[in-house]
């Protein structure tokens, strides 16, 4: 049998650009899908005011191009999302990736053909392909979670999702504003709202922490410095679990005398970004530790918010980096300002969306527009929109009822020939993505060539790895206090979904370890025929 392609790519975001690169440059040929108009993926989607990314635009950016790390130019310490988009449209420019992306596409089926070890790949613009492998470039936080409050549909204002935002933008001057919401997305996007809007109300259900950016344009010095060294910065990203160059330190939080841990804090604080957490070694692993840093920034918070009653209800009781650390620009001093309000739907939630606005705790409360920053269905739900059958046409959604299960993040038993970049099992959404990703890429691309080299057609992992995989994959989310919390890792977002921590928190390097050595032990865990 003749196939179409030997690789259908899903999605055009970092991750699958990139696999359409690698795959080319080892003589495959290769079809992306890409459901938006353009390449950007994450970037393309969330353009809502003040997204931003919360790694440092000299990192997160692509490595395995030298040529490219040099001539891109960053103009700040934390790229926007519109600079994130020009950077994502110069590698598709300059690796003349658009020819082989199919864009307004969205794949809808993917079947294994057991006779032949090829999918069939089916979108909704009725196109039905034929390829040897299928690469899922999906995204992490790609799925857009509205939730089912009751009478959203009655609302008679515009409504917004931060993950799925106008393209032509929108302009809140003059108006009423209600955002559902104090994630990352709401983080970002509350002060920007605020500059414009006459008003604006948030619904809060859980209080989040937030790390100051102090963003500001980058000093061309810092720049020069960094691109002389970019090698060893990146090797050195390699060895932190995050796979961020950044300093940790290694001590603990309790067995440190206060002032000087309160010195650490503060230098942190100052200096801003997730880099807060690497304040002491055992943030995530010793509730009492834990309690020091959260308290510093309930500290904090009082100091910024001139309302005590307003500071105790913005003041998160959790653990802080349980739900992942949010990073901002003038989030807590927002709420000083008279034309914001917050409102707590975290003890009784929202009633009913009614025609000019939402009811909670029995008030009405009335705005013009409504935000909804109410984050996505992360990991497994970009994959299960997709009707995936592997063996016997099982599906993915029968597969993954009790939660994903995959070996590496990067495979799965009984879907052969069928790889995930960034997959639950990965350590991705941990870590700085785009390392990540190039990691991904590399280890799937090199895989296929193995495959193809051996005169195969196919490759599947074995139930007994996978299994082996989930089991080590759960036994470091125990190990850590990050599980223990209701949050998007865990799926608790999602009413229904199975409570399982997804991604790998077993840090970056101890993740490539793995991967190579099963490489080296002649793809261990994998049947290939
Ligand atoms: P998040 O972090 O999942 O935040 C979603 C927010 O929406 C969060 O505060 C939720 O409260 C809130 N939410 C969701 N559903 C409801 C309902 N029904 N009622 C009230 N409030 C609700 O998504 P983001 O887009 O902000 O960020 C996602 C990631 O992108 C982020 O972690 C970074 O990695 C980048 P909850 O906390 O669940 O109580």
């Amino acid at each position: 049998m003749s196939l179409d392609f030997d690789a259908v790519v899903i999605g055009a975001g970092f991750g699958g650009m990139y696999m359409l690169h690698r795959l080319r440059l080892k003589g495959f040929k290769v079809r992306v899908f890409e459901t938006g108009k353009g390449v950007g993926g994450t970037w393309y989607w969330n353009r809502y005011p003040g997204a931003r990314c919360d790694v440092e635009s000299v990192q997160y950016s692509y490595q395995f191009s030298p040529e490219l790390q040099q001539e891109w130019e960053w103009t700040e310490r934390y790229a926007t999302q519109p600079e994130i988009l020009r950077y994502a449209n110069h590698v598709a420019d300059r690796f003349d990736l658009r020819r082989d992306i199919k864009f307004e596409t969205r794949i809808t089926r993917a079947t294994f053909d057991e006779a032949a070890h090829a999918w069939t790949v089916e979108t909704d613009k009725g196109d039905r392909v034929t390829a040897r492998f299928v690469v899922t470039a999906l995204g992490c936080l790609s799925s857009p979670n509205t939730p089912k409050i009751p009478g959203l549909a009655d609302f008679k204002g515009p409504t917004y999702h931060t993950g799925n935002w106008p393209h032509e933008g929108v302009d809140f001057t003059a108006k009423t504003v209600g955002v559902i919401g104090t994630g990352s997305s709401a983080i970002q996007s509350i002060p920007m709202i605020a500059k414009q809007a006459r008003h604006v109300t948030v619904f809060q259900r859980t209080a989040n922490y937030t790390i100051p950016a102090h963003n500001g344009p980058l000093d061309p010095d810092y720049v020069r410095e960094v691109k002389a060294n970019y090698p060893a910065m990146r090797k050195r990203a390699k060895t932190m679990p995050a796979g961020i160059d950044l300093r940790v330190n290694m001590a603990s939080a309790v067995e440190t005398p206060e002032a000087e841990r309160l010195r650490e804090y503060q230098g942190r604080w100052d200096y801003g970004g997730l880099g807060f957490m690497a304040s002491f070694s055992d943030l995530l692993l010793n509730d009492e530790s834990n309690r020091t840093a959260a308290e510093f920034v309930r500290g904090k918070i009082r100091e910024i918010v001139k309302d005590p009653e307003l500071a105790a209800r913005l003041s998160p009781r959790n653990i802080i980096g349980c739900k992942r650390l949010c990073v901002d620009t003038g989030y807590w001093a927002t709420y000083n300002q008279p034309h914001v309000s917050l409102v707590d739907v975290g003890d009784t939630p929202i009633e009913r969306i009614t025609a000019g606005g939402l009811r909670a705790n029995g008030k009405d409360y009335r705005f013009d527009c409504l935000v909804l920053a109410t984050g996505f269905d992360a990991m497994t739900g970009a994959l299960l929109r997709i009707d995936i059958r592997g063996r016997g046409g099982r599906s993915l959604q029968e597969k993954w009822t009790e939660g994903p299960k995959t070996y590496l993040g990067l495979t799965m038993a009984g879907f052969p020939n069928l790889f995930t970049i960034t997959g639950p099992g990965s350590p991705s959404v941990l870590t700085n993505m785009l390392p990540s990703i190039e990691q991904h890429v590399e280890w799937i691309a090199d895989c296929i060539e193995h495959v193809r080299s051996r005169g195969a057609t196919l490759i599947e992992a074995s139930r007994d790895a996978e299994e082996a995989w989930v089991g080590h994959v759960g036994e470091a989310a125990g190990a850590t206090l990050r599980s223990s919390c209701s949050s998007w890792y865990v799926g608790a977002n999602i009413p229904g979904k199975p409570r399982v921590f997804m991604p790998y928190i077993g840090g970056l390097p101890a993740y490539i370890e793995r991967c190579e050595a099963v490489v080296k032990a002649g793809y261990e865990g994998f049947a290939i025929v």
